[in-house]
C-alpha cells in the first residue's frame, strides 16, 4: 500500500497568509492531480492554541525568527499562524479535501512545537499518523506540502524513522527559506536521511 501525505496546506502557509510560504499555493494543483493515485491519502494540519510557545507575540521583546530555549529544546519563533478554528488553519479552499482520508492535527501542546506530522519536536507525543498508517499495512509514504525546510522535512524523516519506504515529492513543496539555502540544504538532510526524491509527473 502506498500512502500520500500532505503537509500543512493551510492558508497560513500561501499567499497573504501569517507564515506566508513564497509560491506556497504552487503546491495545490500537483496535490490534487495526485491523490488520485494512492491507496490511501493522508494531511497532517498544524493546529495550534492562541498560547502556543511557538508564537513570538507569546514572549515579551522576542521578534520572529530569533530562537529561544522552549522548554529545553531550540525552537525558532513564528508569527502568530495556523491558530485552531481560524481561517488562517484551515486547508486551502482549491485543495480537494473530499480525497483525504484522514487528517492528523499537531502543535496542540503549548508548550512543545510539532514540526512533524508523526511526532513533537521533542519526540515525546505520536500524532497516531504512524499507527494508522501501519495499520492499513502502507509500506511506502509519498511527502509534499509546506514548508519543505520544516514539516515536510521532519516528517519525511520521522517516516524512514518509522521504517517506511519514502519519497519526497520535490515538486510539490515550496520552502521558508528563512536563510538563503534552507530548503537546499533540507532536501540534502533528507537525502543523507534515507528519503529518496522525485518529481509528481513521474508518479502521473
Ligand atoms: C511550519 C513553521 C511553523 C510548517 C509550521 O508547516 O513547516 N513551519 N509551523
Ligand atoms: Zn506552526
Amino acid at each position: 500500500m502506498k500512502a500520500l501525505i500532505l503537509v500543512d496546506i493551510q492558508n497560513d502557509f500561501c499567499t497573504g497568509g501569517a507564515l506566508e510560504v513564497p509560491q506556497g499555493n504552487q503546491v495545490v494543483p500537483v496535490a490534487n492531480a495526485l491523490m488520485g493515485q494512492f491507496d490511501l491519502v493522508v494531511a497532517t494540519q498544524d493546529w495550534h492554541p492562541a498560547n502556543h510557545g511557538s508564537f513570538a507575540a507569546n514572549h515579551p521583546w522576542r521578534k520572529p525568527g530569533q530562537v529561544i530555549d522552549l522548554n529545553g529544546l531550540p525552537q525558532v519563533l513564528w508569527p502568530i499562524h495556523c491558530v485552531q478554528e481560524s481561517f488562517g488553519a484551515e486547508f486551502v479552499q482549491a485543495l480537494q479535501v473530499d480525497k483525504i482520508d484522514k487528517v492528523f492535527i499537531k502543535g496542540t501542546d503549548p508548550e512543545i512545537d510539532s514540526y512533524s506530522g508523526f511526532f513533537d519536536n521533542g519526540h515525546r507525543k505520536s500524532t497516531g499518523m504512524g499507527d494508522f498508517l501501519k495499520e492499513k499495512k502502507v509500506e511506502e509514504v509519498y511527502v509534499m506540502g509546506l514548508a519543505t525546510d520544516y514539516c515536510v522535512k521532519f516528517t519525511a524523516l520521522d517516516a524512514v524513522a518509522l521504517g517506511f519506504k519514502t519519497w519526497l515529492i520535490e515538486d510539490g513543496c515550496r520552502g521558508v527559506n528563512l536563510n538563503p539555502g534552507d530548503v537546499d540544504q533540507a532536501i540534502t538532510d533528507m537525502r543523507s536521511g534515507g528519503v529518496e526524491v522525485l518529481n509528481s509527473k513521474e508518479l502521473l
